[in-house]
């Protein structure tokens, strides 16, 4: 039987990595992991207490209709990051802006974290898997001063870690800090993350490709070529309507995932700063690729507003490139009006 690494155990060792580490990232990725752990208690019996359904007629940054849930999470994200005196600012979809967090004594906190603290929420009140998104950043603002919102606003590529917890069947925590990803299930029995899929590597292709086939007839002409041709192949469509469960499908199992523009969101629904850049960091990270269906790279995106959202097509390298063939086969120009 192999040992036993727990969470804390591996992010410790690891620490070796980082040369001039001084233990905060450390710390960091902690206090995140037992948010995780308290995150989780709560969704696994969110159906025995009151936190189902929907907080009164609350709305969050991007519209979306609040569930309990979320605000619980959030909430716990907050204070734990609070608490560790790593984080000097917080990026949450569930606010509208940057929350500042008072120094605390002694620490010089170096680091920023922007996350969606509960990820597919709307799925919590028919037991459908629920995930929380988080990314972490150097702070590049003044370090005398309060963080700014500039220290979120940067590309995906200056990540320093990044990853998600899926509330599901069992509950994993899967990270990387750029040297590779990393999947940790939680033993209720210890209460501890122990690693349980160790260095990640998302498979070349898959069987499944995760798309909302209800917005066909609303797509541009190249992802409806490339959903007849995945039809064609005979890959199955999985599409669970939580990014994080599908996304976690197409690292073990191969895949892609796709979320294009729409006439609803012209810009693509997700956000880029706490989803689209901290999976396409990871996914990357396993050797698959994300790009928007503008062909950039995520995580070379300017960010320009907190909760802006991309178009992101996430997943398997070769299905990847194969998408990137058809937009660049059969997307039509924008119409010009210059004559
Ligand atoms: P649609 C959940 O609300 C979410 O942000 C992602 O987790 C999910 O992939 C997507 O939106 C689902 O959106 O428009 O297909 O219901």
């Amino acid at each position: 039987m192999n040992r036993i690494v727990t969470l804390d155990e591996f992010i410790i060792h690891r620490q070796k990595d980082f040369p001039y580490a001084s233990g905060e990232l450390t710390g960091l990725l902690r206090d995140i992991g037992v948010a995780a752990k308290i995150v989780n208690r709560e969704v696994n019996k969110a159906g025995l207490v009151n936190i189902l359904g929907v907080e009164g007629n609350a709305e969050n940054a991007s519209g979306d209709t609040v569930q309990k849930l979320d605000i619980y999470a959030n909430e716990k994200l907050i204070d734990c990051l609070k608490n560790s005196g790593e984080c000097c600012g917080i990026a949450s979809e569930e606010n509208e802006d940057i929350i500042q967090i008072p120094a605390v004594e002694s620490k010089n906190a170096k680091y920023v974290v922007a996350f969606d603290p509960l990820d597919g929420s709307s799925n919590i009140d028919v037991n459908v898997s629920v995930g929380t998104i988080f990314g972490i950043y150097r702070r590049i603002s003044d370090p005398e001063g309060p963080c700014t919102v500039d220290d979120f606003l940067q590309k995906g590529v200056k990540l320093v870690a990044a990853g998600y917890v899926i509330y599901g069947t069992s509950t994993i925590l899967v990270y990387t800090t750029g040297r590779g990803v990393n999947g940790f299930t939680l033993d209720p029995s210890i209460g501890e993350f122990c690693l349980s899929h160790r260095d990640i590597k998302i498979p070349d292709r898959g069987n499944y490709y995760s798309v909302n086939q209800g917005y066909y007839l609303k797509f541009d002409v190249e992802m409806r070529r490339y959903i007849d041709y995945c039809s064609d192949l005979n890959l199955r469509l999985r599409y669970i309507g939580s990014m994080v469960s599908d996304i976690h499908r197409s690292l073990l199992q191969g895949g892609i995932f796709l979320y294009p523009n729409t006439r609803k969101y012209p810009k693509g629904k997700l956000r880029l700063i706490y989803e689209c850049n901290p999976l396409a960091f990871v996914v990357e990270q396993a050797g698959g690729k994300a790009i928007t269906c503008q062909l950039e790279r995520i995580l070379d995106l300017e960010p320009k507003e907190l909760h802006e959202r991309s178009t992101i097509v996430i997943g398997s390298p070769v299905m990847v490139d194969e998408m990137k063939n058809f937009i660049e086969r059969y997307s039509v120009p924008a119409y010009s009006t210059q004559e």
